[in-house]
């Protein structure tokens, strides 16, 4: 792979861009892997990326039915934080914060990290009071937040409207190093990465069976034929039941359409992204000028990929008394992802039933911000076959014993 440089963009805007390389191959599948990972989604390219980086096990296939990056990697609203309450959730959640402050160093590609700072504002007595817990269990877990007033708030957000009628802001849960990344580069940065370690990712290729013999994975079934392999990763969000189902066994999960808007592109007006949870809607301003709104889940389970009108309008409602100047700006584009959501808010990473075959979902609403951790954390499970310190606690047998890593505050969107 030829290295990303300054020298290699004056190297090529001096012979009119003919020499750039394509960025992944695109080969047909091999008949056996020592991996296969299902679902080139962020965690699935990682968990390939640290599988050959951490343990040198290169002979890995990616397989994805559309194209990479094309699920919620490419359709989330790219925040970035990890100021969760429970001490595993923030220890996997700032792992992740702490590889994206390097990953276009380490990708060599440049993944527009931006850390400007996250404000989870606090509009109710209670929101003060789960925040300010928060902020603590943070400063024990070396997680660097801080309850901030409402004058701050102010300062940092001048658009604001602090003396809302029904929901003032009262505060906010503040972290500076949290902020923003580049969706689809993230996960485009991976791809190359993994391309160049000679793993093969095999897009419009869909699974379509898991074969098994004695409890084990043999391989999979594929709309490009079957494809044998030793360890099988599933990494397919809200798939993942699907995928449970071919494979003979189920999960604590459901699958439910999250939805986000974009607005007009605007002059500079907002350098931090805010989440007003208690009125439900969350907004960040893209490099393109446009503010990027999130919305809410749908209230039923569906695997739709697309908007609905009523969010459009029950979010910009929530977020025009906050933010008066919402009301003037002209609606772009909306879309929707498929999440898969647990019933305490936190993702599983973890063994199956099958003794080869182990699983990176139930990231719900927030997993953007985890690719990096979840990846790393995936890796280690699929190279050694046991999780290891920061996958421990997110096996799907805390359902079964009554361990649950509640985190539906620190989850930002009600679901
Ligand atoms: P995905 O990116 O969905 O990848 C799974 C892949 O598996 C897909 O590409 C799919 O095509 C493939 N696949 C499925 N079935 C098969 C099959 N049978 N065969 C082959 N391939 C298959 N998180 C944050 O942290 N911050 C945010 O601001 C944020 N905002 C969000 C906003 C929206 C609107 C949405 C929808 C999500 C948001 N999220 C956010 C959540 C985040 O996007 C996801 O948790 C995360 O992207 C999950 O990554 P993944 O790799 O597991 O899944
Ligand atoms: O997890 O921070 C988050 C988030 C914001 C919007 C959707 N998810």
């Amino acid at each position: 792979m030829r290295r990303y440089s300054a020298f290699a963009i004056a190297r090529e805007a001096a012979r009119f861009h003919t020499g750039w390389e394509r960025a992944w191959r695109s080969p047909e599948p091999k008949k056996k892997y020592d991996v296969i990972i299902v679902g080139a989604g962020g965690h699935g390219l990682a968990t390939a990326f640290y599988l050959g980086k951490n343990y040198g096990i290169t002979n890995v296939a990616i397989i994805e039915k559309g194209w990479l990056g094309g699920g919620n990697t490419g359709r989330n609203t790219t925040i970035i934080r990890s100021n969760y309450l429970q001490d595993p959730s923030a220890a996997l959640y700032e792992k992740a914060r702490s590889l994206y402050e390097t990953m276009s160093q380490d990708l060599n590609y440049n993944v527009m990290f931006s850390p400007r700072g996250v404000i989870m504002l606090a509009q109710t007595e209670s929101e003060i009071r789960g925040y300010q817990r928060t902020a603590h269990a943070n400063a024990l877990q070396g997680v660097k937040t801080e309850f901030i007033g409402p004058q701050r708030v102010k300062e940092l957000v001048p658009i604001i409207n602090l003396d809302g009628p029904r929901y003032p802001v009262l505060g906010g849960l503040w972290q500076e190093r949290g902020g923003t990344g580049r969706h689809d580069a993230v996960a485009w940065g991976y791809a190359r990465a993994c391309s160049d370690m000679g793993m093969d990712i095999i897009q419009k290729c869909e699974v379509t069976g898991v074969r098994q013999e004695g409890g084990k994975v043999t391989g999979v079934d594929t709309t490009k034929g079957p494809i044998d392999c030793d360890k099988l990763g599933l990494v397919v969000a809200g798939n993942s039941g699907d995928l449970a189902n071919m494979a003979g066994f189920r999960l604590p999960m459901e699958s439910v359409a999250l939805q986000a808007l974009v607005s007009e592109p605007i002059k500079p007006c907002m350098d931090v992204v805010v989440m007003a949870n208690t009125v439900h809607g969350y907004m960040s301003q893209s490099d393109k000028g446009e503010m990027v709104i999130g919305g809410g889940t749908d209230g039923f389970n569906n695997y739709t990929q697309r908007g609905s009108f009523h969010h459009v309008e029950e979010t910009v409602r929530a977020l025009v008394e906050t933010f008066p100047m919402v009301s003037r700006l002209k609606m772009l584009r909306q879309w929707g992802g498929i999440v898969d959501v647990t019933g305490d808010r936190s993702p599983v990473i973890g063994k199956t039933p099958l003794g080869n075959c182990f699983i990176n979902a139930g990231w719900g609403t927030g997993g953007f911000k985890a690719i990096p951790g979840g990846g790393w954390a995936t890796a280690e499970l699929i190279a050694k076959g046991e999780p290891g310190p920061l996958s421990a606690e997110f096996g799907m047998e805390r359902f079964i014993e009554g361990r649950f890593i509640d985190e539906s505050v620190a989850a930002g969107v009600a679901h």
